[in-house]
């Protein structure tokens, strides 16, 4: 099973600000337990980062036809992003979206996710570990 895991603006910089919110780990750790996580279970995992809209649309469209699912935290875009909404259902992948803080207990502005809205299911507030559930779920629903 092919999973693509993609992260959105500013997560390239968790554990260098903001370890009250998101924890003293770096990116390279979160890259780290995922990688080990494809390992254990026998998948075949890529890794994406962009701060930049248009190009996780890209890597979005990207994966139609070779990708068997999503893992997705479009970070800030989460709030804003209707194009990466329309590419999660242009491509009708199933997706897992991610976020590493409990944004229901956060700013009203971040209780609203555009990418949610086509995503199968979506993890919240349980730091870098929701990643590892996230791919876990879509190996059990969607693995062969
Ligand atoms: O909790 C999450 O995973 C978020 O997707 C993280 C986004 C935020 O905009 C979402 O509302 C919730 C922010 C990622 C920025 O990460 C930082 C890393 C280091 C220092 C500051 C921010």
């Amino acid at each position: 099973m092919k999973i693509l895991v993609l992260n959105g603006p500013n997560l390239n910089m968790l554990g260098i600000r903001e370890p009250g919110i998101y924890g003293r780990s770096t990116f390279a750790d979160l890259l780290a337990l995922i990688e080990r996580t494809a390992k254990e279970e026998n998948l075949d995992i890529e890794q994406y980062q962009s701060n930049h809209e248009g190009h996780l649309v890209d890597k979005i469209q990207w994966a139609y036809g070779k990708i068997d699912g999503i893992v997705i935290n479009p970070a800030a875009y989460t709030h804003t992003s209707v194009a990466i909404l329309d590419a999660l259902k242009a491509v009708s992948i199933p997706a897992v979206e991610v976020h590493i803080s409990d944004v229901d207990a956060r700013e009203p502005f971040r209780q609203i996710s555009y990418a949610g809205m086509a995503c199968v299911h979506t993890i919240k507030g349980h730091g870098f570990e929701g990643y590892r559930e996230a791919i876990l779920y879509l190996k059990e629903h969607y693995g062969p």
